[in-house]
């Protein structure tokens, strides 16, 4: 199959088949065409990408050919919902505006199940990873990275009590990164700490073998603790137990990639702190790669706030360096994970990188000197001296049980608030033992003591050669486990939308195909309190359901609030019922302008009768408001309440090829009158047939001004371009009708 940009992907296609998929390749895949200047439309960018052969560009690119510059980091995108056959499709979106990463976020608690899952149950801020669904997802992005021409990675978790099983199925799914990170396991999940690392060195093994990228999880600590920003050293000493650990297991030093977010948030003075902090992660960790998140922490439900912070971020990842820059969506704070807001925080990290573009060749840190030289070193000191602690405890886990980890103390300092776990205790706790003498597995990718040599001493390499090849070379071998639960799977959630799908109604949408939701922004005139019950009041008032005040944000305290209400619909439209006017002629620009210098043109334009209207008509022609003026069309503009008679008279005198007549007053039908009358007095005075003819205003429609003489009528909504493509192409018209 081939996605045609004009057309919907077929979830149920992708389905179909599903036990003989196998995944066209394994591993990561960082961004081709980096590190060379290359051009875009007129200008030249010093830090892109290969370009995308479909994409959506941002919206002021129509201003600069519509040019789509893509950033040199891969852009993530992380994907929520909890039916993952909606992420399917918003995975399609995402990948046209530039994410190249789609992190799917797992349901909650996923971290505990002590095995793998199956089936596609739906899940709850997130979604269940099974096979099935990881299979439907990867194979969905085979098609949709072929539409946009760039290879997609796709990303999950392999934390939590069944991390190794886990690995195992991406390694055989063609999973192409993960979050890998003991330390996640023992101080979010309470997870024991001795299974965590063991598990951790089969399951990082496993993605060795898969050549997969590898995201560690020590932002959590920054988003967990009281104060975030105190945590920077240990940040550092998470990353380098994890990194290290990874390097002695086998994996690639470029596929490891620190998870790093800037630790504070306006109001803070944000950059004064981040920014040494990201320059002394930079320097401590060279050669690995830099994954850039921004920090849930601050993500409060403004979405205007998020994308400053965002965009702040992104200048941090500008000035220092980012391998994959991570874009949470704005509404995070919400823990509403929607389409729309996955497109935004997209588009915010392609629009700010193609605006930062080139930076540093004008503005260089001051990295030898003063503040930033002096902020790096101490929490670089900070750190190792936070390193050296924990060895004179007696390691890792020692420190583990003091609580050393998330105490919001700036290091040395320590508050006692740190999360404190026991080396016998937590989740698994007593479930790691050693392998019996005569223990042998014989698997790919196996971590530690395999005892593979007596039964063959060739096979010590290539343990599954005992039993012809294991999953890992023979997928045949896999057990597809295709629904388990009759009650809670996609083909039932399909068919609840099967009309959605194969008529034409329609539904608006922002997390599920049919899920009728619709927000919208309101300012009260009141206090937030009483604003909050009124904003309900409304949205009950316009028909909602499931109403839902979303975000509130005092404007003044006794002068207005302003709020944001989801609800929803409880009606489908049927686009066949609707009459779709058709879509306005267009010429670009410089074709009219081409037109235009070829063949000048001159026009009389007025507001006519007894009409004081102005303004519509000074928008059509002015340069300023990309009026007709601007393709060189030479204007002469007569005023308004101006007589009929008079513009025909200019018109004639002015040897003008067109009159604009604007007629904003529709009492008593007096504009269509007044065309009439303009029509008649142009062929009384015999220049009808050698002059086009238009009439504007609000209440102008097309086929009316038609009836009424003109030869076209144009209404609300009108801009320059219209009137100047239909001018162009009339005279044409007229002088083939010669
Ligand atoms: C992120 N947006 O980093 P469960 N393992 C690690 C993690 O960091 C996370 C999980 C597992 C953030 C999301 N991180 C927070 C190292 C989550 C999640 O099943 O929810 O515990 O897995 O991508």
């Amino acid at each position: 199959m081939e996605l045609k940009p004009n057309k919907k992907l077929d979830i149920e296609y992708i389905l179909r088949d599903l036990d003989k998929y196998r995944p066209r390749r394994r591993g990561w895949t960082w961004r081709k065409g980096t590190g060379q200047k290359r051009r875009y439309g007129q200008f030249e960018y010093f830090e892109t990408a290969e370009p995308l052969k479909n994409s959506q560009p941002i919206p002021a690119a129509k201003y600069f050919d519509n040019i789509d510059p893509q950033p040199a980091p891969v852009i993530t995108t992380e994907i929520a919902s909890g039916r993952f056959e909606d992420d399917i499709r918003r995975m399609r979106m995402a990948a046209w505006h530039g994410a190249d990463h789609i992190m799917v976020i797992r349901t909650a608690g996923q971290s505990h199940f002590d095995g793998l899952i199956e089936g596609t149950p739906q899940g709850v801020g997130g979604i269940p990873i099974t096979r099935k669904q990881v299979r439907a997802q990867r194979k969905a992005l085979d098609f949709i990275e072929d539409e946009v021409g760039r290879p997609i990675n796709y990303h999950s978790y392999v934390s939590g009590v069944a991390g190794p099983e886990i690995a195992v199925m991406f390694a055989e799914e063609g999973v192409n990164g993960a979050h890998q990170d003991p330390q996640y396991n023992v101080l979010y999940r309470n997870i024991n700490m001795v299974r965590s690392f063991v598990d951790a060195a089969c399951a990082k093994k496993v993605m060795v073998w898969a050549d997969m990228a590898q995201i560690d999880g020590a932002h959590n600590a920054n988003a967990t603790a009281r104060e975030g920003w105190k945590v920077m050293p240990e940040l550092m000493v998470q990353h380098a137990i994890n990194s290290m650990f990874s390097l002695k297991v086998g994996m690639k030093k470029e596929n490891i990639c620190l998870s790093t977010v800037p630790p504070t948030a306006p109001p803070a003075p944000c950059l004064r702190i981040d920014l040494p902090y990201a320059v002394a992660l930079r320097e401590l960790f060279k050669g690995f790669k830099m994954r850039a998140q921004m920090n849930t922490k601050y993500i409060e439900s403004s979405t205007r706030e998020a994308t400053v912070t965002h965009v702040l971020n992104l200048l941090i990842s500008e000035l220092t360096s980012a391998d994959i820059q991570s874009t949470i969506t704005p509404d995070e704070g919400r823990n509403v994970p929607w389409h729309i807001y996955n497109i935004e925080a997209v588009d915010t990290a392609k629009q700010a990188f193609a605006g930062m573009d080139g930076l540093k060749e004008m503005v260089e840190l001051k990295r030898d000197e003063g503040a930033l030289k002096e902020k790096v070193r101490e929490l670089k000191e900070r750190a190792v001296l936070f390193m050296e602690e924990i060895l004179e405890v007696g390691g890792y886990f020692k420190a583990v049980e003091e609580g050393f980890f998330v105490d919001s103390g700036f290091y040395p300092e320590r508050n006692g608030d740190g999360i404190v776990r026991k080396i016998d205790g937590g989740v698994g706790a007593g479930t790691v033992v050693p392998r019996d003498k005569d223990y042998m597995a014989p698997v790919t990718a196996h971590f530690g003591y395999n005892n593979v040599a007596q039964y063959d001493p060739n096979a010590v390499d290539n343990p599954s050669k005992l039993i012809g090849g294991c999953t890992f070379e023979d997928p045949d071998k896999i057990v597809f486990i295709d629904e388990l639960d009759e009650n809670d799977n996609v083909n039932i959630r399909l068919e609840e939308t099967r009309e959605l799908r194969e008529t034409s109604l329609i539904k608006p949408e922002m997390e599920w195909a049919g899920d009728g939701v619709v927000f919208f922004t309101m300012f009260l005139p009141t206090e937030v309190r009483v604003a909050e019950v009124a904003a309900l009041e409304i949205a009950k008032k316009l028909g909602l359901e499931d109403i839902e005040v979303i975000h509130k944000e005092i404007i003044h305290q006794a002068e207005g609030t302003r709020l944001e209400v989801k609800g929803r619909v409880p009606f489908a439209v049927d686009t066949s019922n609707l009459v779709i006017p058709p879509e306005p002629d267009i010429m670009s620009d410089d074709e009219i302008r081409a037109e235009i210098e070829a063949k000048p043109m001159k026009i009389v334009a007025a507001t006519v009768g007894e009409d004081e209207h102005s303004v519509g008509l000074r928008e059509i022609i002015d340069i300023k408001h990309g009026g007709i003026e601007k393709y060189g069309i030479e204007c002469h503009y007569l005023g308004t309440s101006v007589p009929v008679e008079k513009l025909v008279d200019a018109a004639i005198e002015l040897n003008a090829e067109a009159i604009l007549a604007s007629t904003i007053i529709s009492h008593d039908d007096i504009h269509y009158k007044n065309m009439k009358k303009l029509n008649d007095l142009c062929i009384e005075k015999g220049i009808r047939d050698r002059i086009i003819l238009l009439a504007g205003g609000t209440q102008v429609s097309n086929d009316l001004a038609v009836e009424n003489g003109m030869d076209a009528g144009f209404g609300r909504g009108t801009k320059g371009v219209h009137v100047a493509t239909f001018l162009v192409k009339r005279r044409n018209e007229m002088q083939d009708e010669d």
